[in-house]
């Protein structure tokens, strides 16, 4: 039969170590590179079965994102660019876990559960992977793996994470999104910010002057092309952009860093009042941040971007004329302070989820424009089909007056500008940059819109992480019996307290996070609550 060499390849080239055990986590199988490769051989012939399944393309990137150079992973893209579902994250694992000898077994039982009938098929699996050095051979086992079963791999080299899901919706789409070249990204992105920034480079408070840290990653890399085509309308400084194999990647630098250390990355110059950005190391996040005279460090992070593009689309939006819903989805580590301001006064309807991209994705596609951003930096925005017809017709319908259709235009450009199918650090920081330049706001006055509560976050660790269990987007703390009501009467001591807590998805500890009116006050609740947590 067709997958004959399956076993052959698994035992000479990839064969599994005993004793390791791999769970597929909130983004995909992430540990030491090295414990990677029978991994990802098996993610191949995984993703051939999935596309054969879904009939249609499934993308795989190779990447630990933030994670130190030493360490890799991977993760499946699904055909709407979606997460890989849910349901087949168990299979994953066990595709992962099982001994060589019974991988046939395994394929064959995904075969006869899900009634896979077109074996046959040479289903495309695109392939995509970051800079580390130990990204080339896991993207060859990948590879491997998608040749063992005669599906077709589609090698892109060294692009971003979000690129992958982008080709990915591109050949689901019959190219209705856009091509699905690395060329036909850029263009489209390009294309859109040009004609929205029209040539009117400076405004108001706003310099088209921004330093960017690219985390020693592919952002750097990819981030410098968009540089040689942009030229004059936005002058993007580049830091950090040593790439292979020099060992910096994400070291004391990119956007998880200055977000978890709240710190100015190294590699950047230090200067007073100038607008910079971080990237990660797949480049699926953006914080951004500037020194105040007096060198204090304030950071603008992924709810800063959130509150941006929401308050600037339903300005747009009212300006088209059209009646369509619009919201914004945040989870729980969401400063309070957005979410108030939001509310009050974006009059915006806010919702929170769980954390984890999927999660919030997936509820933003409940409205016509749907904004959700992580505070760590990772969102983007969705518009529905509806959204995007009505906007077509109303732009196109000669009934329309002048000033409907120009917002109805420039809004399908601010469409094309974002990257919908995932968080996109490029993208996103084209569209920040274009609200600021609309607005002809400095950093400054994009800070001003609401003061950040202080927060603190504290990691606590547990013999078992999973005795910590949450409900109603991790906000409320249903085990430990009892641990809830703890938490209830600690908050209720502190002014504009709030404190939750949950298992980290990605590392064996429980997470705390306290935000209150106080520095002072957010040290104590965060300790407070982690000391019960114990
Ligand atoms: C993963 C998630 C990220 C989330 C983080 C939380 C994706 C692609 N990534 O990195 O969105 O913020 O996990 O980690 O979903 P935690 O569970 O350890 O707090
Ligand atoms: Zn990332």
């Amino acid at each position: 039969n067709s997958y004959r060499t399956v076993y052959a390849f698994a035992r000479e080239m990839y064969p599994k170590k005993k004793d390791t055990y791999l769970q597929y986590g909130t983004a995909g199988f992430r540990t030491k590179a090295t414990e990677l490769h029978h991994v990802m051989y098996r993610m191949g012939l995984l993703a051939v079965l999935r596309a054969r399944y879904k009939k249609g393309v499934i993308g795989v990137m190779v990447t630990a994102s933030h994670n130190p150079e030493a360490d890799n992973g991977v993760k499946i893209i699904d055909p709407r660019g979606e997460m890989l579902e849910e349901a087949w994250e168990s299979w994953a694992t066990k595709f992962a876990n099982v001994v060589d000898e019974k991988l046939e077994d395994t394929i064959n039982e995904v075969i006869k559960l899900f009634n896979i009938d077109n074996m046959n098929d040479r289903v495309e699996i695109v392939i995509g992977k970051d800079t580390r050095p130990s990204s080339l051979p896991l993207a060859k086992a990948v590879q491997d793996g998608v040749l063992a079963l005669s599906g077709k791999p589609i090698d892109y080299g060294i692009v971003t994470t979000p690129q992958v899901h982008y080709f990915v919706v591109c050949k689901n789409t019959n190219r209705a999104y856009g091509q699905p070249t690395e060329e036909g990204y850029y263009r489209k992105l390009i294309n859109a910010f040009l004609r929205v920034r029209g040539d009117k480079y400076n405004k108001g408070n706003y310099e088209n002057r921004l330093m960017y840290d690219g985390a020693n990653g592919v952002g750097a890399k990819k981030v410098k092309y968009l540089r040689e085509v942009l030229k004059e309308s936005l002058l993007v400084e580049m830091y950090n952009d040593e790439i292979i194999g020099s060992g910096k990647l994400n070291h004391l630098c990119g956007a998880d860093y200055v977000k978890s250390q709240q710190k100015f990355p190294n590699g950047v110059p230090k200067e007073k009042n100038t607008r910079c950005c971080s990237v990660d190391g797949d480049a699926d996040r953006i914080v951004y941040y500037y020194l105040d005279d007096n060198e204090r460090f304030h950071l603008l992070d992924g709810d800063r971007i959130a509150t941006l593009a929401a308050s600037y689309l339903k300005e747009l939006l009212q300006k088209t004329g059209l009646d369509l819903k619009i919201g914004l989805v945040q989870s729980a580590y969401a400063n309070g302070a957005s979410t108030e301001y939001i509310s009050n006064k974006l009059n915006i309807s806010v919702s929170c989820t769980a954390t984890g991209v999927k999660h919030l994705h997936r509820k933003a596609l409940t409205y016509d424009i749907g904004v959700y951003f992580e505070a760590n930096g990772h969102g983007t925005v969705v518009f529905s089909n509806n959204a995007k017809q009505k906007l077509v017709a109303t732009a196109r319908n000669n009934s329309t007056s002048a000033d409907h259709k120009e917002a109805c235009f420039k809004l399908l450009d601010v469409i094309d500008l974002i990257n919908e199918t995932v968080g996109d650090a490029i993208s996103d920081m084209l569209l920040v940059e274009t609200i600021l330049h609309e607005r002809g706001w400095d950093v400054k006055q994009w800070e001003e819109c609401y003061t950040d509560l202080p927060n603190k976050l504290l990691k606590v660790t547990v013999k078992d992480r999973n005795v910590v269990t949450t409900t109603d987007a991790e906000r409320i703390c249903v085990t430990p019996e009892g641990l809830q009501d703890e938490i209830n009467t600690i908050v209720s001591k502190y002014k504009k307290g709030r404190s939750f807590v949950r298992a980290s998805g990605t590392e064996d500890i429980i997470r705390v996070y306290a935000e209150a009116a106080t520095k002072e006050d957010t040290e104590l609740l965060a300790i407070e609550v982690a000391q019960k947590v114990y």
